[in-house]
């Protein structure tokens, strides 16, 4: 009889192991019940009625917030606690995330739309195959410059910025790569500079370009630019894109000696409590109507081919849309790890204070 009570308790003992497992595994990828989804994005880069549209759609209750740079975006994500469904990050920064095991591999079964991402947008080095990532924007960093505020003239080059009849006319954009990025693309060095010296160096030409910089600010930038209170800003090409929506005599331009060209990929962190609703926000997103409607209100450069035909001005602007033949010989910033992003932060925040 004891024998029967000891294999008895034994095999509930099991059983509910089993269900311990089975339930901790769920949770672990996040197929629970949940009916909600939080969302992490940079600021001004998602039209809020898809938002509404999805929550219509699927059910699913839609939790949002906002970065303004990928900096700021994977301190956050480093806090413990943060259990984001759906993150935006940029190249770098993804291929960052991943290494450091951040990243959910994306079910591409869940995800029929990615069929109408331009072949030219998927596989890009920062995660081949997509495992990690669908694209979600893409473009450059550039001069938007209202040439009536400066008797007609135009800029072709970064070294233009320096000129001295452009004091206290330009706006930088809040971002450590990008700025330090200026600096070393002014002095013909990559913008994966690794270099100390030319690093410094860059810092240096920095500093010389003080007494021209009118702010370094986020989003703010693009009222400020329309406002026409400051006559020139270094911009992502689709808030340059936004700009000259409002005020069209602004002009944008990619600067001769090269610049960043960047995608923003949607990813699902490790921490995610609700992985097959990022699923589907995802593959809301890929539909090309939606993302359609999406471009039309954020303004930057869509990769979904399948969106092109329901844009309300047609994505054939070559400020905006560079073809290969001018992609092809801008850069990409390269993940220099932890150590490295934190001397580019630091050069950046010295820079800041210098003004
Ligand atoms: C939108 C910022 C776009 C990010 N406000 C560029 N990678």
């Amino acid at each position: 009889m004891k024998k029967v009570v000891q294999m008895f308790v034994g095999a509930l003992l099991v059983a509910f192991i089993l269900i311990y497992i089975t339930a901790h595994i769920d949770s672990l990828q996040g197929y629970s019940s949940a009916d909600i989804i939080t969302i992490y994005n940079w600021g001004d880069y998602l039209d809020p009625d898809l938002i509404a549209a999805f929550e219509e759609e699927t059910g699913l209750k839609v939790i949002y917030q906002t970065f303004e740079s990928n900096e700021a975006m994977m301190t956050k994500l480093a806090h413990k606690g943060s259990t984001f469904d759906v993150v935006i990050p940029s190249d770098y920064a993804i291929n960052r995330m991943k290494e450091e095991g951040l990243l959910i591999p994306l079910d591409h079964s869940l995800l029929p739309n990615l069929e109408y991402i331009d072949p030219r947008f998927l596989d890009l080095p920062f995660d081949e195959g997509n495992k990690y990532s669908a694209p979600y924007f893409w473009g450059t960093l550039g001069i938007v410059y209202n040439p009536e505020l400066l008797g007609g003239r135009h800029f072709e080059s970064w070294h233009d910025l320096w000129d001295e009849s452009l004091e206290n006319e330009i706006i930088l954009v809040d971002s450590a790569r990008e700025i330090i990025g200026l600096g070393l693309n002014a002095l013909g060095y990559s913008l994966n500079e690794t270099n100390i010296d030319r690093l410094m160096e860059a810092q240096g030409k920095l500093k010389e370009l003080v007494p021209n910089v009118k702010a370094i600010v986020g989003d703010e930038l693009k009222v400020l630019l329309v406002n026409e209170e400051a006559a020139v800003g270094v911009v992502w090409s689709g808030d340059a894109a936004g700009i000259i929506e409002e005020n069209p005599r602004l002009d944008y331009v990619i600067p001769m000696e090269g610049t960043n060209v960047w995608f923003d990929n949607i990813v699902i962190p490790r921490t995610a409590t609700n992985v097959l609703g990022a699923h589907q926000f995802i593959d809301f997103i890929l539909d090309p109507e939606n993302a359609a409607v999406n471009t039309d209100y954020v303004g930057y450069s869509t990769p979904n081919v399948g969106a092109l035909e329901f844009l309300d001005e047609v994505g054939e602007d070559e400020r905006f849309y560079p073809g290969p033949e001018i992609t092809d010989k801008l850069e990409l910033y390269e993940n220099l790890g932890k150590s490295m992003l934190a001397v580019y932060n630091e050069l950046f925040l010295e820079f800041k204070m210098f003004r």
